[in-house]
This record gives structure tokens, C-alpha cells and sequence, in this order.
């Protein structure tokens, strides 16, 4: 694949900090009428008797935003300085689906190493098994089948005791695409109280379903990481189960949650396109903006309501992975609010206990148009298109 090291075209990759140019003094006043020409804004410019060219002084210029014009400015300032070098524009991006392949050693938790407040801490047994599964998972590479594997007896029983009590409440409690997809499920994909499905056949259901596909993951990859794979309609999977101690509520994500709480969802068109717009927004945006869309995530897959005539139903997963939180969702005590990204974007929310706070769609065809649009305003000095022929992000330049 090329796109790991080709040399990065800097100038379209990632967010410009800098402009470092070096030009005869006499050309700064025409260097700064090119940058207000296509209205790129200033926080600072410095300047210093240039060491390589004795008659050049090096300009360094720091640009308030990533608008457009910025690239133009860039390229006509190529044609009056002797070098121009732009700082901070290397971020790496994915642009194939292999290139997902790099994440398996960049895990951030939860893999074989237990946190000491993890029920699983120490039970010797279970972190022999959390090792086996993030092997599998840091084996992985694109285009190879998902390792089945034989659950054990303890773990098929956490698996049963929360299916059982989940399906009860499904059709109450859930949007009508996951009541849709659920039964296909368990015709297709071997969901049933005594089993826990594969996630190689899942993969290959929703592949035909909606395009997406599953990769297995060893724990929680950074929100950059995780964001990137739904660009490319790929999921993140665990395929380890919690702990059997604490069989009702995980705040980390789980083969029950992944199966249960995101897999059904993933079934459904609008749903899948919704998801992948979050991670194409995410290719090469900044910290801050990553966050945003880390908590639109949140906000929306994770823990999203949807109206359903008069009712509201829950379409995140982690609502629908677990019992506890499906019903509680329902009941007076958390706060509704209606989805709006630029409000949801910047909202704070626990991670290890119920949310006080929801957002409900209209519709995920509202969700996805409102997406869409806080998407475009997010600003980025190039614009990332995914082929899905060729499972490549093509980078368009932004001017
Ligand atoms: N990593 N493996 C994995 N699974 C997730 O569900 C996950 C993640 N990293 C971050 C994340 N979820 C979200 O909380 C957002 O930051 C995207
Ligand atoms: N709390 C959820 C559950 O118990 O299934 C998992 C949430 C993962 C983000
Ligand atoms: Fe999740």
C-alpha cells in the first residue's frame, strides 16, 4: 500500500500551526498583502536575519484559522520566497482500510494489563483470558478472517444471564432498525441466550447488510483511532466478555455491548452512513474538534434516544447493552434534550455510571443532515472523499 510512506504532501495533510518563509525584507509587506488578499488572519508574525541567505530574512506567520484561502496564500508565497515550510501539517490519516492495521499496538487500556479497580484485578484466570484475546486482536491484519473462538462455559453463562434479561426489553425499549435487524441476527449470525455469535460471521452479515465490517481490537484505542475506523465502515470490536462478577453494568466496552448495543444498529443504512460521516469529519481535525466529535459519538451512537411517534426509543448502544440503563433512560430522573451537534459537542458526561443527560433525534435521517452540516463547518485546510470501490480516502485540496 502507498499510503503509509509516501511522503506526506504536507500542505493537504492536517492543520497548519505555522508558515516559516524566508524572503529579501523588501518582500515582506507584498508577502503579508498575498496573506490578506485571501483573508488569512494573523496571531503573530516574527522575523530574524536568515542564517542560509545572507540578504533573506526568515518570516514565520501564524494563521487564526484554516480557511481555504489559506492554501493559495501558501502557494503564491512559494513564488516570492526561497523556501517555504509549513509547521504542524503532518498528521498522519489512514487512507486505506489496511492502514487501520497500525492501531493494534497503540491500545491505551484494557488490553492484558487490568486497571487495579477492575473486577477482573485479581482473578488470574481472567486476566489469562484477556491476554489471549488481545493476542488475537494485535495479530490482526486487514482482508484475514476474525479468529473464532470457543467461549467457555463461565463466560457463555455472563453472556446468557444478560441476553436473557436485554431481549425481554428489546421490544419495548429499542428503535424499530434494531427490532428489524435483531431477528436476522439470530437467524443468521447465531445469536441466541446459549451462544455467543462469532464476530466473523457478524462481520460478513453487515458487510452485505450495510458495508460495514468488524475488526477485533484489544481494548480502547484513542478517539482519533476509534473515529478513523468508521471513515472506512469499519467497527472496533472487543471480543473478550466482562467479568462474570459484574455481569449487569461495564463501563468498558465488551463483546455483550459490541454485539448487543452496536452490532444491530450497524445493520441499518442510514445508521451506517450517519457513523461513517463522524469519522470522516475526524480524518486530520484537530484535538479540540476530535473531542467534539468524540462527544457527538457519545452523545449519539453510545447513548442516542430517537422519537418514534410519540414515543422515544433508544438506538445507542450502550443504552442497549445494558438493562439497567435501558430502563432508567425511561424514567423521569435524566434530563431530555433535543439533538443539536453544536449543543451536544460541547457537553460533559460521566463515563461509569448512568447519564444524566440525553439527546433525541427526530429521526437518524435529521441526525445524520444536522451531522453533516456541523461536519463542514469543522475547518480543515483539505477535504477527505472515501471511495468505496477502492476502500481509499482521496484527499481533495480544500481551495
Ligand atoms: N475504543 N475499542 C474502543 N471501543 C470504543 O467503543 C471506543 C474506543 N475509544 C474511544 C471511544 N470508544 C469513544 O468513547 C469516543 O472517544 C469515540
Ligand atoms: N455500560 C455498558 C454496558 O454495561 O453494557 C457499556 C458501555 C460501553 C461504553
Ligand atoms: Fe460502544
Amino acid at each position: 500500500m502507498d499510503s503509509a510512506e509516501e511522503p506526506k504532501s504536507a500542505a493537504q495533510i492536517g492543520n497548519i500551526e505555522a508558515v516559516k518563509f524566508t524572503t529579501k525584507f523588501d518582500n515582506l509587506i507584498p508577502a503579508l498583502t498575498i496573506l490578506e488578499k485571501h483573508d488569512v488572519k494573523l496571531s503573530h508574525v516574527e522575523s530574524r536575519q536568515s542564517k542560509e541567505f545572507k540578504d533573506c530574512h526568515d518570516f514565520m506567520v501564524v494563521p487564526t484559522t484554516q480557511m481555504n484561502g489559506l492554501q493559495t496564500a501558501i502557494d503564491e508565497l512559494r513564488k516570492i520566497g526561497k523556501c517555504v515550510t509549513i509547521i504542524g501539517a503532518d498528521i498522519w490519516i489512514p487512507k486505506h482500510v489496511s492502514d487501520l492495521d497500525r492501531y493494534v499496538d497503540k491500545v491505551l487500556s484494557a488490553g492484558e494489563d487490568l486497571e487495579a479497580d477492575h473486577p477482573g484485578f485479581t482473578d488470574a484466570v481472567y486476566r489469562e483470558r484477556r491476554k489471549y484475546f488481545a493476542d488475537i486482536a494485535k495479530n490482526y491484519k486487514h482482508g484475514e478472517s476474525i479468529p473464532r473462538v470457543e467461549y467457555r462455559e463461565d463466560e457463555v453463562k455472563t453472556w446468557n444471564a444478560i441476553y436473557t434479561r436485554l431481549t425481554a426489553l428489546y421490544p419495548k425499549h429499542a428503535c424499530k432498525e434494531f427490532l428489524e435487524a435483531f431477528p436476522l441476527l439470530q437467524q443468521k449470525c447465531g445469536y441466541s441466550a446459549d451462544n455467543i455469535p462469532q464476530l466473523e460471521d457478524i462481520s460478513n452479515f453487515l458487510r452485505d447488510r450495510s458495508g460495514f465490517s468488524l475488526r477485533p481490537v484489544a481494548g480502547l484505542l484513542s478517539s482519533r483511532d476509534f473515529l478513523a475506523g468508521l471513515a472506512f465502515r469499519v467497527f472496533h470490536a472487543t471480543q473478550y466478555i466482562r467479568h462474570g462478577s459484574k455481569p449487569l453494568y461495564t463501563p468498558e466496552p465488551d463483546v455483550c455491548h459490541e454485539l448487543l448495543g452496536h452490532v444491530p444498529m450497524f445493520a441499518d443504512p442510514d445508521f451506517a452512513q450517519f457513523s461513517q460521516e463522524l469519522g470522516l469529519a475526524s480524518l486530520g481535525a484537530s484535538e479540540e474538534d476530535v473531542k467534539k466529535l468524540a462527544t457527538l459519538y457519545w452523545f449519539t451512537i453510545e447513548f442516542g434516544l430517537c422519537r418514534e411517534g410519540k414515543d422515544v426509543k433508544a438506538y445507542g448502544a450502550g443504552i442497549l447493552s445494558s438493562f439497567g440503563e435501558i430502563e432508567y433512560c425511561q424514567t423521569d430522573e435524566p434530563e431530555r434534550r433535543n439533538f443539536e451537534p453544536e449543543k451536544a459537542a460541547i457537553q460533559e458526561y460521566p463515563i461509569t455510571r448512568f447519564q444524566p443527560i440525553y439527546y433525541v433525534a427526530d429521526s437518524f435521517k435529521s441526525a445524520k443532515d444536522k451531522m453533516k452540516d456541523y461536519a463542514s463547518k469543522i475547518p480543515r485546510s483539505f477535504n477527505v472523499r472515501y471511495n468505496p470501490f477502492t476502500k481509499r480516502i482521496d484527499v481533495i485540496d480544500g481551495t
